[in-house]
């Protein structure tokens, strides 16, 4: 038999992962990373395969028969408690990651963020809290950990400085809305109930696997189709990019060291405009600017996010990967995987690019360089 530790890393805290959303894009890069650790560690992903949640990024894992001796892939809902309570039963802590994660669909239809970001949140939360209760009365030794991932988009638009993690919540679009309501319930289960749940806040992060509507891998996608790039506005807002792996490796970092009813914010610390990214990333393909098309602008449109790093760096961690190195490997995997993305980009995407997108290119104009 295959030694389960055969890297000789140190023993993780939690051996038996329930990952919630592990086939999206950060939570497969996640699961793909702690089980290539081969420290022991187990994990059981729950996902419901939305639009967004694609098995193939999990492939790696199942390709490795080590790997996936550890590895279980349960098909459903965070929102279906009789689904949830015994995969919680079993594990020693929750990664949630599942959500509706892009916010011009919340700004097309925004039921299903609630449902998920909100209800299905709440009841991981009253699952732990069974658990908690199974632990009053002998059942198992120690309750579950619940950790909650968020984003930076709960502070709202920052004209300048950093949001630091007692800053006030400002969400200004439904997605933002509903991960602020998340995690304020996350929050107050460890208050009320006195749960060890964690909230991690990233920045918006970017790499392999990245499902083709978010702006990175939109533009790299229709760059190399020679297809126009719709910026939206005057493409001077700004964002904080954190490449995928270094956001998947902050949360495993919190996980195991972060104190309970803590948050903590994962900074990228590469600031950009979006105007930068998308002349970066023609470079990279070599393609012409001429492609980028300025089209109306987002309703509600965050000028600009950036979060103060301290605290997680007071926690021992820092990201590794610049803008220039990961976006470099970004694009170089899109070049290598079309059998990955071209499928994805028909059926569903193409109603929804029609519905996002048509009307936008046709009273669009060249955006001057
Ligand atoms: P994603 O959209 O790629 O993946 C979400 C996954 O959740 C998919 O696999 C989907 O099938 C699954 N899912 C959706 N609803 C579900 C449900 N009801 N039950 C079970 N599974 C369900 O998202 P992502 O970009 O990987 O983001 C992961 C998490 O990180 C989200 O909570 C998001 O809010 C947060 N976040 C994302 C970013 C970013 O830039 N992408 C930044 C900060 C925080
Ligand atoms: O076609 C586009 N044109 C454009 O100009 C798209 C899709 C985006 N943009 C702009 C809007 C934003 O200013 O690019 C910027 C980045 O947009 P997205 O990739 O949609 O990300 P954002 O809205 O910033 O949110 C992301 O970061 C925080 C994730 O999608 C969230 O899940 C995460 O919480």
């Amino acid at each position: 038999m295959t030694d389960p530790n055969r890297s000789g890393s140190p023993e993780p805290r939690f051996r038996r992962l329930l990952v919630t959303g592990g086939a999206g894009f950060i939570g497969s890069c996640f699961v793909r990373d702690v089980l290539a650790r081969h420290d022991g560690t187990a994990i059981t992903v729950l996902d419901k395969l939305t639009y967004a949640g694609n098995r193939a990024n999990l492939a790696p894992v199942e390709a490795d028969p080590e790997q996936a001796a550890r590895f279980r892939f349960v098909h459903g809902d965070i929102a279906d408690p009789a689904l949830v309570g015994p995969l919680v039963a079993e594990a020693d802590a929750i990664v949630n990651f599942a959500a509706e994660s892009h916010v011009d669909r919340s700004i097309l239809e925004p039921v299903d963020f609630l449902r998920t970001d909100v209800v299905g949140v709440q009841v991981l939360l009253e699952a732990c809290r069974i658990e908690q209760q199974r632990v009053a009365a002998g059942e198992r030794p120690t309750p579950p950990r619940f950790l909650q991932v968020s984003t930076d988009e709960v502070y709202g638009s920052v004209d300048d400085g950093a949001s630091r993690e007692d800053d006030r919540l400002e969400p200004r679009s439904p997605y933002s809305a509903a991960k602020a309501a998340g995690e304020l319930l996350a929050h107050s289960y460890f208050v009320t109930y006195g749960l060890d749940v964690v909230v991690t806040r990233g920045s918006n992060t970017y790499g392999p696997y990245h499902y083709p509507e978010k702006l990175i891998p939109l533009f790299v996608t229709n760059a190399l189709d020679d297809q126009q790039l719709p910026l939206y506005g005057d493409g001077l807002q700004r964002r904080d990019w954190l490449y995928v792996a270094d956001h998947a490796g902050a949360i495993g970092h919190v996980l195991e060291h972060g104190g309970a009813g803590e948050i903590y914010n994962v900074r990228g610390g590469n600031e950009r405009t979006n105007r930068e990214v998308v002349a970066t990333l023609l470079r990279l393909l070599d393609k012409p600017w001429s492609l980028v098309r300025e089209v109306e602008d987002r309703p509600g449109h965050d000028r600009r996010y950036a979060l103060d790093g301290s605290k997680l760096a007071a926690l021992g961690w820092t990201g590794s990967v610049s803008f220039e190195a990961g976006l470099a490997e970004t694009v170089r995997w899109y070049c290598a995987n079309e059998a990955w993305w071209r499928p994805i980009k028909s059926g569903e995407f193409e109603s929804y690019y029609r519905r996002q997108y048509a009307a936008r290119l046709a009273g669009s104009s060249e955006a001057a360089e």
